[in-house]
């Protein structure tokens, strides 16, 4: 079999997505979703440029052999952009080996270690109320693990917390929103919130929280050790971490659960933090892991660890990202837990999936490949628009992480 062809496709149905079709001979293709938030147009020309040409003529079953040639072939190695780009062609790699055999990609990957696969999604409010109504609101309707967010009093915006209902932090434009930020106020809030929340709901439910990066390792330490006795199932992303040292710091100090990793992109940028054990869950997902092919290493070093696998799961990645998570997640021994925020309604004119998913829950099936269609003329009734995720700056406007 010879890869003839690769459509790029960019669309909009609620939100920007990056979908690459691969063609073959033999007439069997492949998806893949190479979503970069705010970065979109600059991994599509980089497919059509300089990826897709070198893939005509290749053999999509040397999975390994391409992601090789993708990464270490080009000399100029990692990034989020070229990561991403790789990660695409991984996984619709992987869509075509699965529908040529006949068989779910898990099956190539190890079959199946679990009947399914826990979720979860997010809670959030622009205040305590609002916050806890919502936690009630997803409970009901069988949630049983929640990442909680709230707004923090004395700021406008926070992450994680938008006015419209659905959480969706790229805004349209030609240039990124700001936001403001006071970790003083935030680290002054957030054990009241989750103390809120503790005695409202009692103490079955998961609660996950986010950090988004915000504060120092210092404050990260403080503000673990202050949410100890909430029983977090994690703290994420607490610090920047360019600094993998930090954790230490931070691992230290408190013992809640910690993940990190949804922007890394190799390997190499939680190697250190594995093999110190100072975390324990990575939030690395398939598109901007670069594959499945690279994950599945990580995974492998992880459980060395007994550190567990988390894939990023946000609504500004396609289904078919999703749909690799799932396959991985339904195949690697030390899985953690599959985020899922949900899609707007329209998102299923262009993306249908197979697999199936109810509150807090999600079921492998076994339609050969990866298990995702999408339908190209429906893409094209939606059309790429300019959004950035907001610029974060602190009170007297001095820049900070978002
Ligand atoms: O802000 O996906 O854990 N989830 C997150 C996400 C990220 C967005 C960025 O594109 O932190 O919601
Ligand atoms: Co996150």
């Amino acid at each position: 079999m010879k890869i003839i062809d690769v459509d790029v496709i960019v669309c909009s149905p609620g939100r920007n997505f990056v979908t690459i079709k691969v063609r073959t001979d033999e007439g069997i293709f492949g998806l893949g979703d190479a979503t970069l938030n705010g970065r979109e147009l600059a991994v599509a020309e980089y497919l059509r440029q300089y990826i897709i040409p070198c893939l005509i003529g290749k053999d999509p079953f040397d999975t390994e052999d391409i992601w090789q040639y993708l990464y270490r072939g080009v000399y100029w190695r990692k990034g989020p952009v070229n990561m991403t780009a790789i990660g695409a062609v991984d996984m619709a790699l992987w869509d075509i080996k699965g529908k040529a055999l006949g068989v779910p990609v898990y099956n190539l990957l190890g079959g199946r270690s679990r009947a399914y696969l826990d979720t979860y999604t997010h809670a959030q409010g622009t205040d305590l109320t609002s916050t806890l109504e919502e936690i009630g609101r997803l409970q009901d309707l069988g949630y049983s693990a929640l990442r909680v967010q709230c707004g923090v009093p004395g700021l406008d915006k926070v992450y994680g917390v938008s006015s419209h209902d659905k959480y969706e932090p790229a805004r349209e434009g030609e240039r990124p929103v700001e936001e403001v930020w006071d970790s003083h106020k935030y680290i002054q809030f957030i054990p009241k919130l989750f103390e809120a929340v503790r005695l409202e709901f009692g103490i079955e439910l998961r609660l996950l929280h986010d950090v988004h990066h915000r504060l120092t390792p210092n404050e990260a330490a403080l503000v673990g050790k202050r949410l100890e006795h909430f029983d977090l199932f994690w703290l994420e992303d607490t610090t920047p971490a360019e600094n993998q040292d930090a954790l230490r710091l931070i691992r230290n100090s408190t013992s809640v659960p910690l993940a990190i990793g949804e922007i890394f992109n190799t390997v190499y940028d939680c190697q250190s933090l594995i093999i110190n054990q100072l975390v324990d869950y990575i939030r690395m997902t398939i598109a901007h892991g670069g594959g499945i092919t690279p994950m599945m290493k990580v995974a492998s070093l992880a459980s060395l660890y007994q550190i567990k696998m988390a894939c990023h799961g946000p609504s500004d990645l396609s289904p078919i990202n999703l749909a690799a998570c799932i396959h991985f997640d339904t195949t690697i021994n030390n899985f953690g837990i599959q985020e899922y925020m949900g899609y707007p309604a329209m998102i299923s004119d262009v993306f249908q999936i197979s697999h199936n998913i109810t509150p807090g829950r999600i079921e492998p099936s076994d339609t050969p490949g990866l298990g995702v269609e999408v339908d190209l003329d429906a893409a094209r009734k939606y059309p790429y628009k300019k959004s950035f995720l907001p610029v974060n700056r602190l009170v007297d406007r001095t820049l900070h992480n978002w």
